[in-house]
């Protein structure tokens, strides 16, 4: 299968490098990583130990693929479904965090866009090379539920490349169980300065489960079932599969880059105001991350 990866930071970069070694795969990113995967060939370690040598490319403009899957931050989304547009790709993937994702990709999209899920973790060391933190797993299918050919054969395509895949038939219910993921992890590790794992004990696990218990009740006022409880087990789970990672927000904050605070505890807490629900620690974090955002060297 000809596949692109249109986004080729942690994820995307590990993704990528899984895939390549079953199909051809286009990764789409910025320099210097183009610039040594191009040289060198992508490295992917950790989890992993292995190279491999897809295409490279920062132009992603007039592609052609069977599958373009797309990781990049939620806030980039809207130049992804634009530049994808300019070439020709049959179906496109959205393994990405935050909310609104999968329609933001099939405005100018004339193609079926899949919803996706991926709890892996993933840290880019330096340019070239991608360690893998922690083997989690991809949820994908169509993205208002049900099954459609389409979602089984990127299930397939997946698969094939040992990705843990499973194809489901939910996937709001399960687009709103990683947002309470996040929502617990991404923030409250960022200011923490902690590792998934130490979500699992001590202060910042009260916060990261009362973050997620938010979610599930603002879930609920949007009509998806999605139980506190339930959400809370899908932190702990995710946190201890990537017990090892520096979550993806914590990595921004650590580099001084633009966060996706907005897609994720923002969200939860605007759709929360619209819908009366009382959601203190995400607006808390929002506004503390918002704070920080304030602050950071602008790009
Ligand atoms: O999605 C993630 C992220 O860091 O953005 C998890 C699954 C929490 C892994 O760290």
């Amino acid at each position: 299968m000809d596949i692109v990866v249109f986004g080729a930071g942690s994820l995307g970069s590990l993704v990528g490098g899984l895939l390549a070694r079953e199909h051809a795969v286009t990764l789409v990113g910025r320099d210097p990583h183009v610039a040594a995967v191009r040289e060198s060939g992508l490295r992917v370690s950790g989890e992993y130990d292995f190279t491999v040598a897809p295409e490279a490319t920062t132009d992603g403009t007039d592609l052609d693929a069977d599958l373009a899957v797309v990781t990049v931050k939620a806030f980039d989304t809207e130049d992804a479904a634009e530049t994808l547009a300019t070439g020709r790709i049959d179906a496109v993937l959205s393994l990405q965090n935050g909310m609104g994702n999968e329609e933001t990709l099939a405005r100018p999209l004339d193609c079926p866009v899949l919803a996706g899920t991926a709890t892996y973790g993933a840290v880019r060391r330096e340019p070239g090379a991608v360690e893998c933190t922690g083997r989690g797993e991809v949820v994908l299918g169509p993205r208002e539920g049900g099954t459609s050919e389409t979602a089984d054969g990127a299930g397939r395509a997946l698969a094939a490349a040992g990705i843990e895949t499973t194809v489901a038939d939910d996937m709001p219910r399960r687009l709103w169980e990683k947002l309470a993921v996040n929502a617990g992890i991404n923030a409250t590790t960022a200011l923490a300065r902690v590792e998934n794992g130490a979500l699992l004990d001590g202060p910042a696990r009260e916060v990261a489960g009362d973050a997620a218990r938010e979610t599930a009740r603002v879930a609920r006022a949007e009509g998806v079932e999605l139980g506190e409880s339930e959400a809370v087990r899908a932190v702990e789970r995710v946190a201890e599969a990537t017990a090892a990672n520096t979550s993806s927000m914590r990595q921004d904050v650590q580099a001084g880059r633009r966060t996706e605070v907005e897609a994720i505890n923002g969200y939860v807490f605007s759709c929360a105001r619209e819908r009366g629900v009382s959601v203190p620690v995400n607006r808390t974090l929002t506004k503390l991350l918002r704070a920080w955002e304030r602050e950071r060297p602008q790009d």
